[in-house]
């Protein structure tokens, strides 16, 4: 990959929104970025495999629980400076901010939330740290967009819980020491629970042979008659909605992560249209090429200002479900759609790792799909708006 040129673009002035605070994080995850990851993002993605001595770095730019207070180890920040952080991620590769996102949102956010003291002290401050890194069991082999159906279930033994069942493409599971893993007891009543690693009967084999999201670690989750001691069950919250709202924090750093993806393919593809000569004249002469350019600013512009209000509302405590799909399924179309045509812009360059396009255009086919598919986010608006809840 070429020297990371990138530089940031904010047509409608939105820095002036934005605390010094802010500012400060963003670019120093942006120089963060641009120094450590960048450099190595494209051999990450063709080994298949997430480079794991980033962790450390990504703790110093508190990618690890932003938000979480820091009495815990999380850095206390609000929700648009995790919004930033993700972005910045994110403008590197999907799978970095993946692997951040996670920890965040679907690991760190449930144990903050729905923990006790007690498991807040113990994995908290190792997760914040990077010391330790975690992976959230959702989904399963028939049970993606529908998780309520799940069939991943835990039995009260008495003195521990007795887990079976498997969970399927799940993020960081390779190489994670704790897994926040759904599953239903004996009333089919949905709990957190936490697995670690080590636990008799509990795998997380590798998935192999992903053309997306390839510089991020994906895996199962099995669990064969896995003994969990009593004392990490999530004592706060049981049903679907639990990790529902864990994934409205996630879903919620997925539109602002997405922008970033956006704003790199578009930087790219405005640099190359001004030193790329053809027909006598730099190709952004061209008002094909300009349309381009100009509608993907346009959309980029538009999901800026539709992110940032939405953290604000975050911030606020106001920002409902239904809002956080809206964001996440625009953002990410608009991203793909940068995509395209900002790899279209580089002609046959724009297929080479030489530029990160194609990497950011697979990327998003994975972003597109998980956190809840695009067509599950417009049946969720769709729900908002009419009242009828097409999934019944
Ligand atoms: P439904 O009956 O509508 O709801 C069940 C209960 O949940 C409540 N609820 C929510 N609570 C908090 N936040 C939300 N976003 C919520 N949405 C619903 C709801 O009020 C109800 O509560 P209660 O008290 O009445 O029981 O549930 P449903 O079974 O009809 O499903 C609704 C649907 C389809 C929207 C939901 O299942 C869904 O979102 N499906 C998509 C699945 C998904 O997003 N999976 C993601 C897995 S994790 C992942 O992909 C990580 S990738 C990470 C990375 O690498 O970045
Ligand atoms: P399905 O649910 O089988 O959907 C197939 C198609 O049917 C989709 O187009 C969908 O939109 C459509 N469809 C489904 N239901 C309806 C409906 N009611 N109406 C209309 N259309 C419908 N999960 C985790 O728990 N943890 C993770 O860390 C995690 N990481 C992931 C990482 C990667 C790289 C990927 C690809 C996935 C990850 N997932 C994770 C799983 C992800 O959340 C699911 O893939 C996603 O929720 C979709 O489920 P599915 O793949 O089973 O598709």
């Amino acid at each position: 990959m070429r020297t990371d040129q990138y530089q940031g673009h904010d047509y409608y002035l939105m820095d002036e929104l934005l605390t010094d605070e802010h500012k400060l994080i963003r670019d120093a995850a942006r120089e963060w970025v641009k120094k450590e990851v960048s450099p190595i993002i494209e051999e990450a993605a063709e080994n298949c495999k997430f480079p794991q001595h980033l962790l450390p770095g990504l703790a110093s730019i508190g990618a690890f629980g932003p938000y979480i207070p820091e009495e815990y180890g999380g850095a206390g920040l609000d929700h648009i400076a995790y919004g930033l952080i993700m972005q910045e991620l994110e403008r590197c590769d999907s799978g970095l901010r993946s692997t951040a996102s996670v920890q965040s949102s679907l690991v760190m956010y449930p144990i903050w939330k729905y923990g006790s003291e007690e498991q807040r002290m113990k994995f908290l401050p190792k997760l914040a740290s990077g010391e330790w890194i975690g992976c959230f069991g959702l989904t399963e082999p028939d049970h993606g967009s529908n998780p309520g159906g799940m069939t991943t279930n835990y039995k009260d033994m008495g003195d521990h819980y007795l887990l079976n069942g498997a969970k399927m493409w799940i993020s960081n599971a390779p190489f994670a020491q704790v897994a926040v893993v759904w599953a239903k007891n004996e009333e089919g009543r949905i709990h957190g629970i936490l697995v670690e690693r080590g636990m008799e009967g509990f795998t997380t084999p590798t998935m192999h042979g992903k053309w997306s999201l390839r510089a991020s670690d994906t895996g199962e989750l099995i669990f064969d008659n896995v003994k969990v001691p009593k004392e990490n069950l999530l004592p706060g919250r049981s049903g679907l909605g639990a990790p529902l709202s864990c994934l409205d924090s996630a879903r919620y750093g997925i539109a602002w992560g997405a922008i970033g993806a956006a704003l790199d393919c578009y930087d790219v593809a405005l640099r190359y249209s001004k030193e790329r000569m053809q027909f006598g004249k730099p190709i952004g002469a061209f008002q094909l090429q300009q349309k381009k350019l100009a509608e993907m600013i346009t959309e980029i512009t538009k999901a800026q200002l539709l992110t940032l209000r939405l953290g604000q509302l975050r911030n606020e405590g106001r920002a409902t479900s239904s809002m956080i799909s809206m964001a996440k399924r625009n953002n990410v179309d608009m991203a793909k759609t940068v995509a395209s045509n900002a790899r279209q812009m580089l002609g046959g360059m724009g297929i080479t790792g030489e530029y990160p396009i194609m990497r950011h255009m697979m990327n998003l086919e994975s972003v597109i799909t998980y956190e809840g598919t695009h067509d599950i986010h417009l049946l969720i608006t769709g729900m908002d708006v009419t009242g009828f809840d097409a999934f019944k």
